[in-house]
């Protein structure tokens, strides 16, 4: 098999996520810092325009959003699961409502001014602009959510997820899950990111244990891996075969069309390609790329769009 390779950068929560898991289930991976904001010409010449992080890698398959990565890294590498299956689908629903609801209300807390000076610390007052704007742009523009609002949602949400940890170590019992994983990514933010509002997880000591022990968990030891190595990686890969059995059909698209796929909200940057496969689960599209080479880019059905290219 191809080297795991994540692009990422280091204050990425939705990468924290991943990054622990890829430690969680001791899996070698390497490491390509990609920018926090566009243009991302390294990264989108792998992806035809997706743009968020992070991306995994492997070989010429690419990877995009954390919930097909955490199922791909599940399949080559299925112990320890992060899906164990008397609480597979209440994870998989709590891990949704953390990479959304939690994220959201977590993020426009952390965002206020005493979390800003901390997050910008030594950044020249462009950066902090261009950063702004950028975010901006992938909200299409909308307003973060009121940080007073976020704030008492986001202590809401912090007294049910202490419920859950009483009396067991993880969200789901002795081990943790893909819950887990997605519920605590918001919270590292907090804690690790923007330490001056990090007083907020004081009113639910089990939180602050349970995040001790993720933290604990670790990112194994990455190798790195240039934006350009990762590129001629790709060039010179195939991406894997696909199973041609599975094509499930909702939007009256055969296979062999060019179509369009796109998150459903938060940064629409669009990928085109030939639609090679649509599983119950994923789609897959092939594209070619000057520096990239041919590859099979990878979505999740959950949160994406899939249109017909325009001719
Ligand atoms: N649903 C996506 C969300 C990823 C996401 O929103 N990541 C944030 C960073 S934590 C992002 O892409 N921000 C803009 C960027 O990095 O360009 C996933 O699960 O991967």
């Amino acid at each position: 098999m191809s080297d795991l390779i994540l692009h990422h950068y280091p204050t990425s929560p939705f990468a924290e996520k991943i990054r622990l898991i890829l430690g969680y289930k001791q899996l070698a991976w390497k490491s390509v810092f990609i920018p926090m904001i566009m243009p991302k010409p390294d990264l989108t010449a792998l992806t035809g325009g997706y743009r968020k992080t992070p991306v995994l890698q492997i070989g010429a398959d690419i990877y995009c959003d954390t919930a097909l990565i955490c199922d791909v890294l599940e399949h080559l590498a299925p112990a320890p699961t992060i899906y164990p299956d008397a609480v597979k689908g209440a994870a998989r629903i709590v891990a949704q409502w953390a990479d959304s609801a939690l994220f959201t209300a977590s993020m426009a807390y952390n965002f206020q001014p005493a979390g800003v000076a901390q997050v910008f610390a030594g950044a020249p007052a462009e950066g902090v602009q261009a950063f702004v704007a950028d975010r901006t742009a992938m909200r299409g523009g909308a307003a973060r959510m009121a940080s007073s609002d976020a704030t008492g949602t986001y202590k809401s949400y912090l007294r049910r997820i202490a419920s859950m940890l009483h009396g067991q170590d993880f969200l789901f019992g002795a081990q943790p899950g893909v819950a887990d994983f997605a519920v605590y990514h918001p919270l590292w933010f907090t804690q690790d990111r923007t330490p001056a509002l990090a007083g907020i997880l004081d009113a639910t000591p089990e939180v602050k244990s349970w995040m001790t022990r993720m933290k604990a968990i670790g990112h194994g030891t990455p190798g790195k891996c240039s934006a350009d190595e990762a590129l001629a990686l790709a060039r010179s890969a195939t991406p894997t075969a696909l199973q041609s059995d599975t094509f499930q059909d909702e939007h009256a698209i055969a296979l062999g069309n060019r179509v369009v796929i796109a998150a459903d909200h938060f940064g629409l940057e669009p990928t085109e390609g030939e639609l090679v496969a649509a599983t119950r689960t994923r789609f897959t599209l092939r594209r070619s790329d000057e520096r990239a080479g041919t590859v099979h880019v990878h979505f999740p059905r959950v949160g994406f769009t899939l249109k017909k290219a325009s001719a």
